[in-house]
């Protein structure tokens, strides 16, 4: 009898052996076969030159909710390697506006393209970055509805601006650890928007989704977008 307890125990920890052999290698075999990534890894140089990004992006316009449904044309896209976010903006705008930089909030008196960042559809913590042609960063954390605490800043951003002749481009990299960190994983949801002031107090507000308000407002849920699985891109 205690024989066969042995042999039993035995032939547990053999199955419970097996079992974490094969899921080792199963988990192996899952990362073997990920997607290749056709994007090396060193490609991207943060230089506010494009010619390093594939040339189809995920974007090619944003569009405003609120000046019958006008596409601007920018272009966005994003990929993540070697332990960061990297993404780029290329925006078509003849009408630049840049008041001299006295503070942060400086850069929400002209053009500007936003990132907001957050974990869950909810908006109970989220994160903004708003970024002038000549590459000056507005950051914060906000909380729904419109709580914005101004002094957080994102620690790992990196910004290259380049004003061009018919617009401006802003390449930029932030690290996974970061948006770690701040509770986001490989699922997040994101937020695109860009500012084009002209004609000295005329603002045209454009998103990449449509938010569900009659008025230009980027801060609440329906203003982002799912993103699934962030490092496979
Ligand atoms: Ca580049
Ligand atoms: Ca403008």
């Amino acid at each position: 009898m205690a024989l066969h307890l042995v042999n039993i125990k035995k032939n547990s920890f053999i199955v419970l052996l097996l079992i974490a052999v094969l899921s080792f290698l199963l988990k192996g075999r899952q990362l073997f076969f990920k997607a290749p990534d056709t994007f090396p890894q060193n490609h991207i140089k943060l230089n506010a030159y494009i010619e390093d990004w594939p040339s189809s992006p995920l974007i090619s316009s944003l569009t405003a909710p609120w000046k019958n449904h006008l596409q601007d044309g920018t272009k966005f896209d994003y990929k993540v390697a070697n332990d960061f976010l990297y993404f780029y903006f290329e925006v078509i705008d003849t009408t630049l506006i840049t008041p001299p930089l006295k503070d942060e909030i400086s850069i929400a008196q002209g053009d500007r393209v936003e990132l907001f960042f957050s974990a869950n559809k909810d908006l109970e913590n989220y994160y903004c970055i708003e970024i002038s042609p000549k590459g000056y960063v507005l950051d914060y954390q906000a909380s729904y509805y419109r709580k914005f605490e101004r002094t957080w800043n994102c620690k790992s951003l990196n910004i290259a601006s380049r004003i061009t002749q018919n617009g401006f481009i802003i390449e930029g990299q932030l690290s996974l650890r970061e948006l770690n960190t701040l509770g986001m994983g490989s699922s997040l949801y994101l937020g695109l928007f860009r500012a084009d002031f002209y004609e000295s107090n005329k603002t045209d507000w454009y998103s990449w989704v449509i938010p569900n308000s009659k008025k230009p407002d980027f801060h609440i849920p329906s203003a982002f977008q799912a993103i699934e699985d962030l490092k496979t891109k």
